[in-house]
């Protein structure tokens, strides 16, 4: 099979976000495994990251979570990263791993507490002025426990309030992008629990305001691609969070627990033209290695969305639309099946190969020598939450 040279083109200038958070030590809140040579330092977080984009090569940024990749100079960090191909990307605030957060962040009924917390988001803007960032995530682990604890309205109110006053700081070439989930910590309500309070509150917000659709962040079962064509549809689509989960936000590897849904979830975005650069999406991975080597950690998702993304380039558009229209349900669903069925990965080493990099990432990391390198290099690698 040959490979069309749209679909060449796509696939050359797709871009997969890694989350510096990644390449730290993970775990449950049973245990954190510790693993050789894992980075002591934001800068190192980077350096790994680059190495990912070394062997794939569609991996060019790397996203930052403060404070978590708290420095004095984000300029120097910015050109630490570009000296070494890759470029700082989305910030992430963090505004739930504090004591003061116990009842909240920009919901707390304690207006004291409030302040704090916008002051930190308001903090991620100049980080993003220093970076030349796009893009500030916000996740609010913000909710409640018991029925009755704090009043579901005023909250929003708050929440509100606070997105407004975030928005009014940015520059205008950045956005706010608003991640919303289920419940955890929370466990009765959550502020921003789903799609749609993260949309209504992207509206009021204006242009600049975009929900973000963590993978993981769902009730078992939700249709996350009728989610992302809706949103794509409305232009309020500004990026993904990918991970995979069996259970609840298990942040397992993209395409792991189920590479179909992950299909699907690609094939909307085909259909509603959001691999264009011009739309605007973030594609970034949110996931942690818990068990596994992060770095071919962080490789194979990269190349299971790449390959996702090729079988979604796939489906043949004329003939979907034609059974479509038809009233051809088994036909249009042979289309998709027909697409999801191919075995892609001939064609992305043969286009990884014309773009000079070594056709098979996996093994190349094995034989680069990086992980040895970082092993004897680096004694005592921090938690990927150090220094909340
Ligand atoms: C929350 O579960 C979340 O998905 C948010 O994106 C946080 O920033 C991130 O995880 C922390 O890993
Ligand atoms: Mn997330
Ligand atoms: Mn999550």
């Amino acid at each position: 099979m040959t490979i069309s040279s749209d679909v060449r083109a796509v696939l050359s200038h797709q871009e997969i976000e890694l989350p510096s958070w990644a390449f730290g030590n993970s775990g449950t809140r049973f245990k954190v495994f510790g693993q050789a040579g894992v980075p002591r330092t934001p800068e190192e977080k980077i350096a790994d990251a680059a190495q990912v984009h070394r062997h794939t090569g569609i991996a060019p940024s790397v996203a930052l979570h403060i404070p978590w990749d708290r420095v004095d100079d984000y300029a120097a960090l910015a050109e630490h990263a570009r000296e070494l191909g890759v470029r700082i990307g989305t910030i992430n605030a963090n505004v739930f791993q504090d004591d003061d957060y116990r009842l909240g962040s920009v919901t707390n009924p304690d207006p004291a507490v409030r302040r704090k917390a916008l002051d930190h988001l308001l903090e991620c803007v100049d980080v993003m002025d220093a970076t030349g960032s796009r893009d500030l995530k916000l996740w609010f682990a913000d909710g409640t426990n018991y029925p009755g604890q704090d009043d579901i309205r005023a909250r929003q109110d708050r929440l509100a309030e606070a997105l407004a006053a975030v928005r009014d700081r940015l520059g205008p070439q950045q956005r706010i992008l608003l991640e919303y989930k289920l419940f955890e910590p929370a466990f009765y309500t959550t502020d921003v629990p789903d799609w749609g309070t993260a949309y209504a509150h992207c509206l009021r917000l204006g242009e600049q305001a975009q929900v973000v659709v963590d993978t993981g962040h769902h009730a078992p079962g939700t249709n996350i691609e009728f989610i992302v064509a809706f949103l794509l549809r409305e232009g309020r689509l500004g990026g993904f969070d990918f991970n995979s989960r069996f259970y609840a936000d298990d942040d397992l590897m993209v395409g792991a627990a189920d590479p179909f849904q992950l299909f699907r979830i690609l094939h909307e975005v085909v259909r509603g033209g959001g691999l264009a650069p011009e739309a605007g999406i973030a594609f970034m991975l949110d996931q942690c290695h818990n068990i596994e080597p992060k770095i071919p950690g962080q490789i194979r998702s990269v190349l299971n969305v790449q390959e996702a993304t090729a079988k979604a380039l796939l489906v043949d558009a004329h003939a979907l639309a034609a059974a479509q229209s038809a009233g051809d349900v088994l036909g249009a669903n042979a289309v998709l099946m027909d697409a999801y069925n191919t075995d892609v990965r001939p064609l992305l080493a043969e286009l990884r190969a014309d773009q000079g990099l070594d056709p098979d990432p996996m093994a190349a990391y094995a034989a680069s020598g990086y992980a040895e390198k970082i092993v004897a290099e680096r004694v005592g690698g921090r938690q990927a939450s150090w220094g909340a």
